[in-house]
């Protein structure tokens, strides 16, 4: 049976540093990947309009300087094609593919305690054996995407597409009656797109959405020069800020500032584009007067550019603005204001079913030749709990994290029962309240450095404490309780997935913060962890 030091669950951003770090210490590792390419989120989620909403040149790896200066990025944003070649640069120039086995997945992992070896197990049949079993899955996964339970799916003759498993051949919507159902970044970047050419586009909308225009633009070359001269002033201050983007919060309360100085603080930010504008303040996501002023701001923008009054008031959000994930768009509001485009609001007359023509609610049938579901993902759990993982005692991931609704991780990096068992960005870290490829250099670096550790003091096996692990959950419960975000359902409580058992899995400490928690316990000799 081959046999590994580690063994790595997927390909994007986190699996190809694990398996680049891991392999610079001279551990032989394997890298096992579902697609038939590398590059994880980026690799599947292909709809029209995809595009990441952090800017290009902090939304890359910043270890290498040589990585940096030999790629360019194209414009502020990258599209999802620019991504993935950037990914593959990366395969390539770190010569990584001789270590990654693509299609191929990985159905079981089961610890192994008599010999302190983790059995893995391939839907192909093979078994490896490894001493460290890494996932990175990433938080929101093609393979836990979120598709609503509509009933009658089955007898609708039309076409339908998931924007996280979008085709990889064109997909057509010239002359076609399109109906988009959700509203998330998916929906809110592909209905411009899909309206440039659709006859007809109906967005199926539940939850009125905020969004901030991206202001995207084209890399000039000086832009690009000047982003490269910065990478090690950008990645210091990523590495401190609160969201792993190069900014920090404005050490003032949008209280402290008269209402015509906010305007000016509001529009000046609108104007330059971005996540900025929830940096603008230091209390939007804690003080609810606070962040009144912000989410009366973009509202009164979103009646600005939406012409029909009626249809602007039914596209104003009700919730603290940036509770849910912000959303950065292009021509999105705009997009209303086209004959063909409408909105349909299944908040009052819900989706009831589908017909074999199409999509029929509470009050009515719209005939479609096409659905898109820009409906998300099962976020956080889904991607760790599609595989059977199980630990020391026989005990399983599923069971012991009852499905979803009692997820204990000690640093979201490890949870107890489950030794040599590491998750990069797992539930209980900053994970997607941050720029990810920052969160994922945090934790790629910090269990390279405690696999060195645990190598040089000759250790078989490490495990998250379980009365840290309790501390841990209890403490990160306690900083999402002081926040706003407590007031709104969204995926990052897994709310949108029907029958999910609500739980908030992100660390809001912040980025910088929660690198001295991670320091802390390197340093201590990772005292919230047995060592056997
Ligand atoms: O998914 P979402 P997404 N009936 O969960 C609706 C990242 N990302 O793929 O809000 C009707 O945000 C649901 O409605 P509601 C980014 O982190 C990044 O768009 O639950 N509607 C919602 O409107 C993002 O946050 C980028 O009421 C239903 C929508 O579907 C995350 O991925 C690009 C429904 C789902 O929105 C997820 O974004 C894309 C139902 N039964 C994604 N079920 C960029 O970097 C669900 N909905 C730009």
């Amino acid at each position: 049976m081959p046999s590994y030091d580690a063994i790595i669950v997927g390909a994007g951003f986190s699996g190809m540093y694990m398996l680049y770090r891991l392999r610079e210490r001279g551990l032989r590792v394997r890298v096992f990947e579902k697609g038939a390419g590398v590059g994880g989120a980026w690799y599947w989620s292909r709809y029209p309009g995809a595009r990441c909403d952090s800017e290009s040149h902090t939304y890359n790896f910043t270890f290498s300087e040589t990585l940096y200066e030999e790629w360019s990025w194209r414009s502020r944003y990258p599209t999802q094609p620019e991504i993935l070649e950037y990914l593959n640069f990366v395969a390539d120039r770190l010569q990584l593919r001789e270590d990654i086995e693509l299609q191929t997945e990985i159905s079981a992992a089961h610890f192994d305690e008599e010999v302190s070896q983790w059995r893995v197990y391939l839907q192909d049949g093979r078994q490896l054996t490894c001493k460290y079993f890494i996932t990175a899955v990433g938080c929101l996964s093609a393979h836990a995407k979120n598709i609503p339970q509509i009933s009658g799916y089955n007898q609708y003759k039309g076409e339908s597409y998931h924007t996280g498993t979008w085709p990889h051949g064109e997909v057509d919507f010239r002359g076609k009656k399109v109906g988009i159902i959700g509203n998330g970044s998916s929906g809110i970047q592909s209905l411009p797109v899909i309206a440039e050419t659709a006859a007809e586009v109906y967005s199926f909308q539940r939850t009125p959405q905020y969004a901030i225009p991206a202001q995207n633009h084209p890399y000039t070359e000086e832009e690009i020069k000047e982003y490269k001269a910065n990478r090690l002033d950008t990645r210091n201050k990523m590495f401190q800020s609160h969201t792993g983007y190069p900014f920090f919060s404005r050490p003032i309360s949008a209280l402290e500032e008269n209402q015509f100085k906010r305007q000016e603080v509001y529009e000046t930010a609108w104007n330059k584009g971005g996540f900025e504008i929830s940096a603008t303040y230091n209390d939007l996501l804690l003080n609810e007067s606070s962040n009144e002023t912000l989410s009366q701001f973009v509202k009164d923008k979103i009646k600005q550019v939406v012409k029909d009054q009626t249809l602007a008031e039914k596209l104003l959000p009700t919730y603290p603005i940036a509770t849910k994930r912000l959303v950065l768009d292009t021509n999105y509001y705009e997009t209303f204001n086209l004959p063909h485009v409408h909105f349909v609001n299944v908040k009052t007359a819900p989706i009831t079913q589908f017909s074999e023509n199409g999509i029929c609610t509470a009050d009515k049938e719209y005939p479609l030749d096409m659905v898109v579901f820009a409906t998300g993902y099962d976020g956080m759990t889904g991607p760790l709990l599609n595989m059977d993982i199980k630990g020391r005692g026989g005990e399983s991931l599923k069971e012991k994290w009852e499905h979803g609704a009692n997820v204990s991780t000690y640093l979201g990096v490890a949870t107890n029962l489950f030794p040599n068992m590491f998750m990069i960005t797992g539930p209980q870290s900053p994970s997607v309240a941050t720029n990810m490829p920052t969160s994922i250099e945090q934790h790629v670096d910090w269990i390279d450095r405690f696999i060195a550790y645990i190598e040089a003091e000759g250790l078989e096996m490490v495990e998250a404490n379980a009365q840290q692990e309790e501390e841990w959950r209890i403490h990160c419960e306690e900083v999402y309780r002081k926040t706003l975000y407590s007031k709104t359902p969204s995926w990052y409580s897994g709310a949108n997935v029907e029958g999910k058992p609500e739980a908030f899995l992100i660390y809001l400490g912040g980025l910088g913060p929660y690198g001295k928690i991670l320091e802390n316990c390197a340093t201590s000799e990772y005292s919230g962890f047995d060592q056997y």
